[in-house]
């Protein structure tokens, strides 16, 4: 399968378990459902459960078997979305160029409607795994992405970022925030996808280097987006960063630098797995971030 086609069937398979694992749920539970489903079933672009089921794949499973962690991490990938956007942390009315879940369903609903995705997800990875995965590679997957998704993770680089707009970070700390807050759900896609499948030699290896790698760069690429991107196709208004005071890598170290960074970072990520046979998916998504527009 070329690239471009891999993705959108691991999207397609996304989609459906999110559909499955996320009803339309009617009655007295409807309105939880339906916030949780408003930002879930949204179209994102799917990447870290496409790098989930790719690694496990690469490793010797059938992606498929993966799906409800994967499923699972874009349901925790929502919900960090969701609450980020909410007026105390980063007070966005819009994303994927829709209104934010919190302008739909009001500040509550939309706190709950995170929550309610967080432990769903853990829910679903650890009540409908495949019996082609072994119980214990399945809790260690869990364990990996418990572990990026909290205090040493994101939530951890979420809290630095709070603190950063009180006391200006320097260009290291910064990188470090970006490691935890964006970085950790790249390693949870790519370690977990290795977890999964009893990997824990040279592909973790190289699945963690590569996630560190495409996560620094995904991040600055973001940034760069925030400076010259068209607010149509990124989904957001541009200038957000800037106008909210944020400390980005461009404003440290200038566009040209960062466009130069974004690619020295993708070409280290590309080597990482370039040794590894059926690699081609990865290299070519790894490239793909660093011409995205949203
Ligand atoms: C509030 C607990 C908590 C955490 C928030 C993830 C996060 C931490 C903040 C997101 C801030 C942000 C928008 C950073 C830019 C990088 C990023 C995560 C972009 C969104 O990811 P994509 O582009 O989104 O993969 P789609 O829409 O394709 O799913």
């Amino acid at each position: 399968m070329e690239p471009r086609e891999k993705l959108a069937y691991y999207a397609s398979l996304v989609q459906q378990g999110l559909e499955t694992w996320l009803p339309d749920e009617k009655g007295e539970l409807r309105q939880i459902f339906a916030a949780a489903r408003y930002s879930a079933l949204a179209p994102g672009k799917r990447l870290r459960p496409a790098l989930l089921m790719e690694f496990y794949a690469l490793c010797g499973g059938q992606a498929e078997d993966a799906l409800p962690f994967a499923c699972g991490l874009e349901m925790i990938h929502n919900y960090s979305l969701i609450h980020d956007d909410l007026p105390c942390m980063d007070d966005d009315d819009l994303r994927r160029g829709r209104p934010a879940n919190h302008k739909v369903y009001g500040e509550a609903a939309a706190l709950l409607a995170g929550d309610a995705l967080l432990t769903r997800a853990f829910e679903v990875m650890l009540s409908q795994s495949c019996p082609r995965i072994s119980p214990v590679w399945a809790m260690k997957a869990a364990s990996i992405i418990a572990f990026c998704a909290g205090m040493e993770g994101m939530i951890g680089g979420q809290m630095m970022d709070l603190a950063f707009e009180k006391n200006r970070p320097q260009a290291q700390q910064l990188e470090e925030m970006v490691r935890l807050k964006t970085g950790r759900l790249w390693l949870a896609a790519c370690a977990a996808g290795c977890a999964l499948a009893g990997e824990e030699g040279d592909k973790m290896q190289r699945a963690r280097h590569y996630a560190d790698r495409i996560g620094l760069a995904f991040q600055i690429q973001d940034d760069i987006l925030d400076c010259e991107g068209d607010p149509e196709i990124f989904g957001k208004p541009i200038g957000s960063d800037q106008a909210k005071g944020k400390t980005t890598f461009v404003a440290f170290y200038g566009l040209e630098e960062c466009r130069r960074m974004v690619q020295e970072l993708t070409d280290q990520a590309v080597q990482a797995v370039a040794p590894l046979p059926g690699s081609e998916f990865l290299q070519q998504l790894a490239q793909e971030l660093t011409t995205r527009q949203k």
